[in-house]
């Protein structure tokens, strides 16, 4: 009997490492971990309960397993959940990807409802409870605070797009910056905006380290002596002095948010 082959060689045409098609290819996930970066994409985060908070799951990203002095971790809090507090001596710093969430916390009005783009930064010690009844995304960072200018830092919530725009001498991308750039505190949450065919100027390497999450678009980071292809919902982890640039391409912005610390000798 005569066989249907028409379909016989129709991966010729419609490869399975065609974007369309990249989740379906067995044993396939573009994340890779080197001594010195990471890059972590949506296929390998692997969630689990986070200790303490109800109805929350998280995938840890970044921690000091990886050489990192900080973590980086997606929570998923799904109806009728609620936070736990870091251990003693660690700051938190929280944005919202999706949903929104209730801080209860030392703030003037007791509550604050933290939407999409909104952010809270939260001292070490400082009581306070995340909870939501609805769904929520956030990415957490936190780390032990060091101590270092004068005064204590302060709670504070605030929105990405009513940060000041900030001047980037010899670079073209928009940079905002979510903690107030003084050294009382040990690090800046970076929001940085490059329309398509823009890029880093800089081929930096610093002392200095990073976790990203790319928020919007898609582009080509390079870390060390490689390049990746990356798009919206990639995780980056630098360690202090890997070379690092990144070019935004396609037809949108690409906006990442980034972990970086500062006003600390290194010493
Ligand atoms: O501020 C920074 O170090 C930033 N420009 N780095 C980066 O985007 N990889
Ligand atoms: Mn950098």
């Amino acid at each position: 009997a005569a066989t249907d082959t028409s379909d016989m060689y129709s991966k010729v045409t419609d490869p399975t490492l065609s974007a369309s098609h990249l989740q379906d290819l067995p044993g396939f996930t573009r994340s890779v971990y080197e001594r010195d970066h990471a890059l972590i994409t949506p296929e390998s985060q692997v969630f689990s309960p986070l200790p303490g908070w109800l109805n929350t799951l998280a995938a840890y990203m970044i921690t000091p397993a990886m050489g990192a002095h900080f973590t980086m971790y997606l929570a998923t809090m799904a109806g009728n959940s609620s936070s736990a507090e870091p251990p003693s001596g660690i700051e938190r710093f929280v944005f919202i990807v999706k949903g929104e969430t209730t801080l209860t916390a030392d703030l003037p009005q007791g509550t604050a409802t933290l939407k999409v783009d909104e952010f809270a930064y939260i001292p070490p010690g400082s009581k306070h409870t995340f909870s939501t009844s609805h769904s929520a995304t956030l990415v957490v960072f936190e780390r032990r605070y060091s101590k270092g200018g004068d005064g204590a830092p302060k709670l504070f919530t605030g929105r990405t797009n009513q940060q000041p725009n900030l001047e980037t001498p010899g670079e073209v991308f928009d940079l905002r910056k979510l903690l107030p750039a003084t050294p009382t505190y040990d690090f800046n949450i970076h929001v940085m905006d490059f329309q398509p065919g823009e890029y880093l100027n800089v081929k930096e390497v610093h002392y200095n380290q990073h976790g990203l999450l790319l928020l919007e678009g898609r582009g080509i980071y390079r870390l060390a002596d490689k390049w990746y292809p990356v798009q919206a919902g990639d995780v980056i982890w630098m360690a202090p002095f890997v070379p690092q640039w990144y070019a935004a391409l396609g037809k949108t912005r690409s906006r990442y948010i980034l972990y970086k610390d500062t006003a600390r000798d290194p010493l």
